[in-house]
């Protein structure tokens, strides 16, 4: 099968390491697409949770060659560091492999649009304090970032793992829904500082094009629930892909194998 080729795809949250992490269906994803541009938007390897158990399947390995092998033929690949893997952040710039770091990334589209890609994560402090932090103003969105950055180091230098806010309130749906549009509309307001003409973020696992006030925000979701990335197509139009959609094919394959699984299964039981 021919790959799909996009100008470019974005991907964030794989949690490499989790055992709940879509690793199947994030190669199959990789191994059937091709891209001039390849940006890793944070939380790709949860070094957070391979600290506290060591798991790393070997499709993990296929997965990281994978990325390594497309650097090799001339994708440029950008890695963006998020919270789970913020180990990263100290190696800024750093070329390695045909694989860049870098804390915040600039891509310019086929139609010259400039977007801004981080990975989101310094926006929870903001999101939790929304309402009177819109009436104080930019400066104290800085300044929140950076209080949310030393908090976490505290934390981490005191052996706890990264407080993530959209994590804490997951489960409560009208406050989720109050967080993730708090969320889009801070990072939507980085990219104006920054007179980008959009953003393409990830942390928050929900995958949406959407527009606040001429600012294109973009989220390429995730690979642990819903395995979807970002993609621009060849003239610059950008596109969620929803891979379980997309690759029904597989989709089989993998229910086939778990109902033998879970038949297996029941024959043990009884
Ligand atoms: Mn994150």
């Amino acid at each position: 099968m021919k790959p799909v080729t996009y100008r470019s795809i974005w991907i964030s949250d794989a949690h490499l390491g989790l055992k709940a992490s879509r690793t199947e269906y994030l190669y199959d994803f990789l191994s059937h697409t091709e891209s001039e541009y390849l940006y890793l938007v944070g939380d790709i390897i949860d070094i957070w949770k391979i600290k506290r158990g060591w798991y790393w399947p070997e499709i993990n390995n296929r997965i990281v060659r994978l990325v390594f092998e497309k650097a090799s033929r001339g994708t440029h690949v950008i890695y963006v560091p998020g919270n789970h893997d913020e180990f990263f952040r100290d190696y800024n710039d750093l070329y390695f492999s045909g694989i860049q770091i870098k804390l915040r990334a600039e891509h310019v589209t086929e139609d010259g649009k400039r977007l801004l890609i981080l990975h989101g994560d310094e926006f929870d402090a903001i999101t939790l304090n929304n309402k009177w932090i819109a009436k104080l103003g930019s400066e104290a969105y800085d300044l929140l970032i950076i209080m949310n950055h030393w908090f976490n180091w505290v934390r981490r230098k005191l052996g706890f793992g990264y407080w993530s806010l959209s994590k804490h309130i997951k489960n409560k749906v009208k406050e989720a829904v109050n967080y993730i549009s708090n969320f889009e509309e801070a990072v939507t307001h980085a990219a104006r500082q920054h007179n980008a003409d959009g953003v393409v973020c990830g942390h928050i696992h929900h995958a949406v094009i959407t527009d606040y006030d001429g600012i294109n925000y973009a989220n390429c979701g995730d690979w642990v629930e819903s395995c979807t990335a970002l993609a621009e197509e060849e003239d610059g139009k950008l596109r969620l892909i929803h891979w379980l959609e997309e690759s029904a094919d597989l989709i089989d394959g993998v229910q086939q194998h778990e109902d033998r699984n879970r038949d297996r299964c029941m024959v043990t039981a009884n």
